[in-house]
């Protein structure tokens, strides 16, 4: 029998890989987009369905995670076997700038999800995926960080994606619903979002080194993360759904970096032979090996109010019961990323070269925003 998913935040990173995922294995895939003053659909154009054909396996709803009226309505009407809450506010230096937003979306948007499915009389059909997360560890108890690890969050995000994992944890012993908490390490892709640490590398190294750019200003070099794929991520997530009983589980590589080596990486990447790093704290420079030009500085603003510095899971529950092997190294991972950004620069470059103006670039470097 066909399956029927909603997925919310299905224009986001995960979102985008999920929504293929599901239509490969037969899905009718529904999912949840804000209205925005300009199109903000990128990461699933090459999914579109017309909606005039018959039966579309892809359909789109306008809606709001803070809208519980909105999310009501799509439920009832759609009844799905699945909800992948997967939609938040999820830039967690923008949570220090937003942060009761960051708490309706990431925190009650979650109690409304679960709520619509209890008020509609669906907890008996409806399955829920919800996206917890890493910083839920925060201020590190234990090394590596595993599902029985204590949670300690650093930001307006983590605190709220703490409600929304205990309210799922709640609904579940409560009413008996199939609803479980992907606790996700940092994954990433060529269709990250452009200021989160990896991509904000990717992008700015290469337009760099396509002469776009002179250079990048960066936060906290040291910070040490667990980065995986999130093609390998997204399958995760569906296979938590079909599981017997719902429960929680860590996802991750097992492997950390710091920021600072992923640059390094990257530089490799781009035939730089790495980067040389010279002075300390805000005046430490990053250069170039082969040409010596400084291509990285340190700016305060991209400094958190409070640090997570050290994240590595432990995924040993995941690979016992879920069948976890990640596919992709961090190197395979860099490499993809920077082949996207090298081309996306080749393009701009392009441009400039025949005269055109682009928008958001030289004029407006990515680095002069806040994130
Ligand atoms: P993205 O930021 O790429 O995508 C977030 C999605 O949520 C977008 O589709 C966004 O819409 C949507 N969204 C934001 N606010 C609302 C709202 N109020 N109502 C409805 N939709 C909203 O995130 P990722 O794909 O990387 O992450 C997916 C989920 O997993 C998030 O919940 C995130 O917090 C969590 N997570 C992510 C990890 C990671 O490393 N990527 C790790 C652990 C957890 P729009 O496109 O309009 O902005
Ligand atoms: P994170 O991801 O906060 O872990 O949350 P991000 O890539 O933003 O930061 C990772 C680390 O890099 C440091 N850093 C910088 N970060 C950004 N964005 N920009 C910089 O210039 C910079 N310089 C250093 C940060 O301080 C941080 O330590 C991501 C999100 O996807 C969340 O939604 C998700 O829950 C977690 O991963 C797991």
């Amino acid at each position: 029998m066909t399956k029927t998913a909603l997925i919310t935040g299905i224009t986001g990173q995960d979102g985008s890989y999920l929504a293929e995922l599901l239509l490969e294995k037969g899905y009718v895939v529904h999912g949840i987009k804000r209205r925005a003053s300009s199109f903000n659909t990128d990461r699933i154009d090459h999914l579109y369905q017309d909606p005039h054909e018959r039966n579309p396996r892809l359909v789109l709803h306008y809606g709001d995670l803070t809208d519980s009226t909105n999310l009501i309505r799509i439920v009832q009407q759609i009844q799905p076997d699945e909800i992948y809450n997967l939609g938040a506010q999820s830039h967690v230096a923008v949570s220090f700038e937003s942060p009761e937003y960051t708490a309706n979306s990431d925190a009650l948007g979650t109690l409304r999800i679960l709520e619509a499915v209890r008020i509609l009389g669906l907890t008996d059909k409806t399955r829920i995926y919800q996206a917890s997360t890493s910083e839920l560890y925060g201020l590190v108890q234990e090394i590596p960080q595993k599902e029985t690890t204590p949670f300690y969050p650093r930001s307006p995000y983590g605190v709220a994606k703490l409600y929304a994992y205990w309210i799922t944890v709640n609904y579940r012993e409560a009413y008996g619903m199939y609803a479980c908490n992907g606790i996700l390490f940092n994954h990433e892709s060529p269709r990250r979002g452009e200021t989160f640490v990896t991509r904000k590398i990717t992008r700015g190294l290469a337009r760099i080194d396509a002469g776009l750019d002179q250079g990048l200003f960066m936060g906290n070099l040291d910070s040490l993360r667990d980065w995986g794929h999130a093609r390998d991520y997204v399958e995760m997530q569906w296979r938590m759904l079909q599981q017997e009983q719902p429960e929680d589980f860590v996802i991750a590589t097992g492997r950390q970096e710091s920021v600072r080596r992923f640059i390094e990486l990257t530089a490799e990447e781009l035939g730089w032979g790495g980067i040389v790093w010279s002075g300390s704290g805000v005046e430490e420079t990053g250069a170039r090996r082969d040409t010596g030009a400084t291509v990285v500085r340190i700016d305060r603003r991209y400094f958190r109010p409070a640090e997570v510095e050290t994240l590595l899971g432990d995924p040993t529950r995941a690979r016992e019961r879920l069948g976890w092997t990640p596919t992709t190294t961090l190197e395979e991972l860099v490499a993809e990323m920077v082949a996207t950004d090298k081309e996306e620069a080749a393009k701009e470059a392009t441009l400039r070269r025949e005269g055109f103006t682009v928008v958001g670039s030289m004029e407006n470097p990515p680095q002069v925003s806040i994130t």
